[in-house]
């Protein structure tokens, strides 16, 4: 122990309320989010030890600063000491790791040793995190590193100039507390997982290497041209060099400050539902690659429709959460391609992904297997649209999910909202958020699940002009008893844009039966869905739907005797088996649905 550390005032925590705030600086942004296209990382993915810390005495007495001793060494008390905690697996959700850890909302310490090996070629060295709910602050051999804010996107860190040859102590604090501060807030209807629970890779990397590097078609281009944009991890000047063998093209681009920007002549086969065509692209920089699969289409919209290289589509869509009994939102490939399995066989191309970016295979798994996607970020109900710090947080969230997926063809849809009222702050805040969008990517479409003018039974939103398309969620049958309201909501409305109903649906135990009009059984579900799509089916504007939802899952803020911490809005029970009466109702209208 130092003298420095002997003379230290044991007991200045106890009065320190801002032992927080030294951790919230260096935060991980999209700006060094680095791209992983085909990289193979070092996996941190397995055992950790972890601890449980209600009252952030990590953070107040610096646990992260006691070298890691025996106990007959100790020469003051200790209350952590990290080879006595328990363990848990990365990735998981510690909410379902053992049933008393299942309502912890708070701070929880990830302590793992590292090896490193330093390599005269791949010198640098990054952290990538799949997704950490909520906060994120990062620790190694004793030093604060960095934070990271949202809970579903990806983040790395440079460690390169704290990383010793041999071992190294790796410290990830990881806090899910709900706050008003928060994106979302403090009220949601999906339970409240915490942990890391998506891969933790280290990536070594050469001196420069490509940060980005994103390839897509160019919008009205007769699909003849891609937009490339290639971000280098210094502002250096050279040349890139991208492929796609199967096209037999090559080219040579400028790098000037670490940046190219190019628009390459090619007509690749577009890339549809109905036929998935990928490419293999290679990116590379002296003696680095980035190595993508993908698919080159157009999405744009034309007055009240949405064109998919240049035809009208109608979305025949479902909403679903990352969300199981057993593993909470970690999403294993078996569990994503079951979800494509069901909403194939129930007709879909288009999935929802609601209410928070979902694990990034997802859009891989839809790359390959033609399905279309509405990626959004958790802009949902309350937030504090008043606070420039939260919508810096949102913005962020929206910028690591554009750049994760941007050479993802299945999303073509970025959801930047869902059921936020109509406040002249949520209209600035959102509003910037669709500029956020357009800036990142200005190929793809840009929505919001909105409310209805429930005054004038309008579908009326001033964020509207904002958007390229519209989505509507609307409860007509269940939250809205009197079915008529939503033909009277149709027939008054006129908007000038393609809309899609975002989400609609009922809840229905299931095998609980009776009659159709009696709540929560499968037969007044599946009622109310053949009422909706009746109703839905002959409207011109509307361009699609995205019934809620495709499983029941975990939300706490529901406990009548049907729900018991569920949602039960599912077409399938959260079994993930068993199918209700509702799912063969909408299976047969999208089977069957021509539109006209
Ligand atoms: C909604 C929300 C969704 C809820 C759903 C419901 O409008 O967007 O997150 O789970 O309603 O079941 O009430």
């Amino acid at each position: 122990m130092s003298a420095r550390e002997e003379l230290k005032d044991p007991f200045a925590h106890l009065h320190d309320e801002a032992y927080a705030s030294p951790y919230d600086g260096n935060p991980a942004t999209a700006d060094t989010l680095l791209a992983m296209g085909g990289r193979e990382g070092v996996s941190l993915n397995g055992t950790w030890n972890f601890t449980l810390d209600l009252f952030d005495e990590g953070l107040r007495q610096k646990w992260f600063a006691d070298e890691p001793l025996s106990p007959e060494l100790w020469r003051k008390p200790r209350d952590y000491d990290a080879g006595a905690g328990q363990t848990i697996t990365v990735p998981s959700c510690w909410t379902t790791w053992k049933p008393e850890w299942k309502y912890f909302e708070g701070g929880a310490w990830y302590t793992r040793t590292i090896e490193w090996l330093p390599s005269p070629e791949r010198p640098r060295a990054f952290l990538r995190v799949g997704a950490a709910n909520y906060r994120a602050r990062v620790f190694l051999n004793g030093e604060f590193v960095g934070s990271h804010r949202g809970g579903s996107t990806p983040f790395c860190f440079e460690l390169t100039e704290q990383l010793r040859p041999g071992e190294n102590r790796l410290q990830i604090q990881v806090d899910n507390s709900r706050h008003p501060s928060h994106v979302p807030m403090n009220h949601i209807d999906w339970f409240n997982d915490g942990g890391l629970y998506r891969d933790v890779d280290i990536l070594q990397l050469p001196p420069v290497f490509i940060a980005d590097a994103t390839l897509q078609l160019k919008p009205i281009s007769d699909f003849s041209a891609l937009d490339l944009e290639i971000t280098l991890s210094d502002k250096v000047s050279g040349t890139a060099n991208i492929s796609i063998p199967e096209l037999d093209a090559t080219w040579s681009v400028d790098i000037v400050d670490g940046k190219a920007r190019a628009t390459l002549a090619a007509s690749p086969v577009l890339w549809s539902p109905d036929y998935p065509k990928r490419y293999e692209v290679t990116f590379a920089y002296e003696g680095d690659r980035i190595v993508e699969q993908i698919g080159f289409r157009e999405v744009r919209i034309e007055g009240t429709r949405i064109l998919l290289n240049g035809k009208s589509i109608y979305l025949k869509g479902i909403c679903v959460h990352e969300d199981d009994v057993v593993v909470g939102k970690v999403s294993t490939e078996e569990d994503v391609r079951r979800r494509f399995a069901d909403a194939r066989d129930l007709g879909c191309n288009f999935l929802r992904l609601s209410h928070y970016p979902h694990h990034e295979h997802v859009a891989r798994i839809a790359d390959e297997l033609g399905f279309l996607l509405w990626e959004e970020i958790p802009v949902y109900w309350a937030i504090d649209f008043d606070s420039d710090s939260t919508l810096a947080d949102a913005g962020n969230q929206l910028r690591e999910l554009i750049r994760r997926d941007r050479n993802r063809a299945s999303v073509i849809l970025w959801g930047i909202g869902n059921e936020n009222a109509d406040t002249d702050a949520r209209y600035q805040f959102m509003k910037s958020l669709a500029t956020i969008a357009r800036e990142e990517d200005s190929s793809r479409l840009v929505g919001a699940a909105c409310l209805i003018n429930r005054e004038e039974f309008r579908i009326e939103d001033r964020l509207a002009e904002h958007l390229d398309v519209i989505g509507i969620n609307e409860y007509f049958g269940w939250y809205e008893p009197d079915f008529s309201g939503l033909q009277t909501l149709l027939a008054n409305s006129t908007p000038e844009k393609p809309v899609i109903i975002s989400e609609t649906g009922a809840d229905a135990k299931s095998d609980f039966h009776g009659r159709n009009d009696e709540l929560y059984t499968e037969e007044c579900q599946a009622r109310i869905y053949a009422q909706q799509v009746a109703s839905i089916a002959s409207v011109n504007y509307i361009c699609g739907l995205t019934p809620w939802l495709l499983y029941d899952f975990r939300s706490e803020r529901r406990q009548t005797v049907f729900n018991q911490g569920f949602n039960r809005k599912g077409l399938i029970a959260e079994n993930k088996k068993t199918r209700k009466q509702a799912f063969d109702v909408l299976a047969k209208f999208y089977h069957s649905y021509e539109r006209k």
